[in-house]
């Protein structure tokens, strides 16, 4: 492997403003998409408290922590007050509720990591996926939309960085590489560790939200219009923290050594971990701590091949993003 860490980013850089901000404006979802979403979970929540009067609907995942693009799956979850519930048997009976109802396409998959049914609603067009008490999902969401909130460069730069990892085909989990999930942590630790911060740790900050969750104490500062202004201090350009996100995964990221964590607002070592070595099917070979599971890697899908593709891609996007005459079309390009 060829390291040759960049300092200085090409002096034209900015001509890409505009071309990315444009790409960034065209996957934002238009309004009547949220209506529909709201139309969609009215529906579930009449025929979902018929069988469960005390059940609770949350929307989770992309159409609710603002990085979701136009078009996106719709993640619910069903909160039932029994935590031992189990899960299998209430999918196959939410399945056929909503198959009796006509929504299309109805799939219970009880045997996934994260066990859900599956559903179109042929009203609105919008495909969907349910999961039950899976609260943490539903907490980390929030997490992620107050982040959006604090400076809109975390937002342009997910949405480019998504686009291009479904453009690479470098989002699929089942492959051995990063959930979109992973890449927006990857994205807020890139814009907490920038000189000066443009996002500030929320973890670290004076707890004004506060939950347990699965015994996990998930609390953290979410008075986030008080921060508005936190990252006005660094006047780079979403252009210049594409380049530079590519050449920090690219060139600068420890992979042997290193695990970032937006909890702690830094790096912490593997070995502070434990995540040295290969247990089971976790082999640790880029290290993503979630915030609230720390003892969960989401790069842990990540395998001697993939992690290959990976770090491949990040230097072709980083080598784009120095010397290609036309960055926001060469990086989108399809694999
Ligand atoms: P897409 O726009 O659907 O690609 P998304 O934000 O919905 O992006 P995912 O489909 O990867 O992201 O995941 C849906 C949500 O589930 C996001 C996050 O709140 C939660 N989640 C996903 N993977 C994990 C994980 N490994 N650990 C904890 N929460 C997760
Ligand atoms: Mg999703």
């Amino acid at each position: 492997r060829n390291f040759k860490s960049r300092t200085a980013c090409r002096n034209d850089i900015n001509r890409l403003n505009a071309p990315f901000l444009a790409i960034y404006e065209s996957l934002i979802p238009p309004e009547e998409e949220k209506g529909k979403q709201k139309q969609l979970m009215k529906l579930l929540e009449k025929l979902v408290s018929k069988e469960w009067p005390e059940a609770h609907l949350y929307l989770y995942g992309s159409c609710a922590n603002s990085f979701g693009v136009s078009k996106s799956d719709v993640d619910v979850c069903m909160t039932l007050e029994d935590p031992d519930v189990n899960k299998p048997e209430v999918l196959l009976k939410l399945a056929e509720i909503l198959e009796s109802d006509n929504l299309q396409n109805v799939q219970a998959l009880t045997r996934a990591r994260v066990p859900i049914v599956k559903l179109m609603d042929p009203a609105t067009g919008i495909s969907c996926d349910i999961c039950i008490n899976n609260v943490l999902a539903v907490v980390n969401t929030k997490l992620l939309r107050d982040y959006a909130k604090i400076d809109v460069r975390l937002r342009q730069l997910v949405f480019i960085v998504k686009h291009w990892a479904k453009s690479r085909g470098v989002n699929e989990t089942y492959q051995g590489t990063l959930s979109s999930y992973a890449y927006v942590l990857m994205c807020i630790h890139f814009l907490q560790q920038r000189q000066p911060a443009i996002l500030p740790c929320l973890q670290g900050m004076e707890r004004t939200y506060a939950v347990t969750v699965d015994d996990i104490e998930c609390a953290y500062f979410d008075q986030v219009d008080e921060l508005s202004g936190f990252g006005s201090r660094n006047r780079e350009s979403i252009a210049q923290l594409v380049w530079a996100f590519f050449n920090y995964w690219a060139y600068c990221h420890d992979y042997a050594n290193n695990v970032i964590s937006i909890r702690t607002g830094s790096i912490i070592s593997k070995r502070a971990k434990d995540w040295t070595r290969r247990v089971g099917n976790d082999r640790h070979l880029i290290c993503i701590e979630d915030p609230f599971e720390t003892s969960h890697d989401l790069g842990r899908v990540v395998d001697r091949n993939s992690i290959g593709v990976l770090r491949e891609e990040f230097e072709r996007a980083a080598e784009i993003m120095q010397h290609d005459p036309n960055p926001c079309v060469t990086l989108f390009e399809p694999y």
